[in-house]
């Protein structure tokens, strides 16, 4: 069974959700690992007074039982702190009583950079707020939560990946704090790495199998990427290809490479070097200092929304993009090595690293 992925959740509706299906039973989740990814993305200079408000924390409601896996869909919740400050501007039914707490009122002032104004055409809504919550980067809690599990999946057959902030614009403390007193954003740079990924996660024959596909779209599905790279990617366009590809050598530890400029990655498929990608965040749109929008209610020339928000979310990119990577990673490692019980699906891999001699380095 192939592993998927459903989630729902609105920024400061009552939770977050996320279904997940095709884990094999057998296999031991941490609570404490998942909050502990929660947490970390919580952290990072920068961040929305909003974090004050949250201390994100995995429930589950289906799929475990004394922290093994089911083999059933997966439940996840992640609840939201914060929709006790907009129980009647959030209600998932029609409010009664007074008008009280946030989100109250329309909002007809659409951010530029945000999904504010195709999302009210497309939809055909009134309220950009009907649009931004889903859109929000709050919805990323529960893809960490996801990851989390990913992760722990790949850790049945040596694969770890880690996330981390590489170009420290949004990241470091003086430049936020800069672009704060400016009522400026950042963006930023983050690069993920797997290890012990064993070649042929993947496939050359479908663009929907490929591993740098599927990563890049996994990447770009992060609010606010605007660019992702795998290896050494568009450095390589400018180089010969004597300069370009990693050669083939074999010694003691058997046949691998001598760079990896490639990034782990040849025709769609891990070649069982370490597989780096990096993911680039534009500075996000909500603007204390907000740009020339037009108010959608009166047609006039106005100023987009300013509402509480980040300066930089970027150290937060990085275990998002980390989680999402392992989800993609554990989703072609259950299509490769299958299993409804993880020793079907450890076995499996045993065999397949034996068969082609490979290690882990
Ligand atoms: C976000 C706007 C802010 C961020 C939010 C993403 O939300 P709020 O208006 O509630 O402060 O804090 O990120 C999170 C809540 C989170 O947990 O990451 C946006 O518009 O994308």
């Amino acid at each position: 069974m192939t592993l998927e992925l459903a989630t729902a959740g609105e920024s400061h509706g009552p939770a977050l959700v996320a279904i997940l299906s095709g884990l094999p039973a057998g296999l031991t989740l941490d609570r404490d690992a998942i909050d502990a990814d929660l947490r970390r993305r919580q952290q990072g200079y920068g961040r929305s007074p909003r974090q004050q408000i949250e201390t994100d924390e995995v429930e589950v409601l289906a799929g475990l039982r004394r922290g093994l896996t089911l083999g059933t869909p997966l439940a996840l919740v992640v609840r939201n702190r914060d929709h006790k400050n907009w129980t009647w501007g959030m209600n998932p039914w029609p409010s009664e009583g007074e008008p009280e707490g946030k989100g109250t009122k329309a909002v007809t002032l659409p951010r530029p950079g945000h999904a504010d104004l195709a999302g009210v055409q497309k939809y055909g809504h009134a309220d950009v707020r009907d649009v931004l919550e889903r859109a929000s980067a709050r919805h990323t809690a529960v893809q960490v939560a996801a990851g989390a599990v990913a992760k722990s999946l790949l850790a049945t057959i040596g694969i770890s990946v880690v996330g981390e902030a590489v170009l420290e614009a949004g990241a470091d403390p003086d430049t936020v704090d800069a672009a704060r007193k400016d009522r400026d954003t950042l963006g930023g740079v983050v690069e993920v790495h797997a290890t012990g990924v064993p070649p042929g996660l993947g496939s050359y024959a479908r663009k929907d199998d490929r591993l740098d596909a599927r990563l890049a779209a996994a990447l770009m599905g992060i609010q606010a990427v605007k660019g992702v790279e795998i290896g050494d990617g568009f450095a390589l366009a400018g180089i010969r290809g004597s300069e370009a590809h990693d050669e083939i050598v074999r010694d003691e530890r058997g046949i691998h490479r001598s760079s990896n400029r490639a990034g782990g990655i040849e025709g769609g498929m891990s070649n069982g070097e370490e597989i780096v990608v990096r993911a680039a965040m534009k500075p996000l749109p909500t603007l204390m200092q907000p740009l020339l929008s037009v108010d959608l209610e009166t047609g006039e020339p106005a100023q987009a929304l300013v509402e509480r928000s980040d300066v930089s979310a970027v150290e937060a990119l990085a275990v998002v993009a980390e989680g999402a990577v392992a989800w993609e990673l554990a989703c072609l490692a259950k299509d490769k090595f299958g299993g409804d019980a993880l020793g079907d699906f450890i076995a499996a891999w045993r065999a397949y690293v034996e068969r082609i001699d490979w290690t882990a380095r």
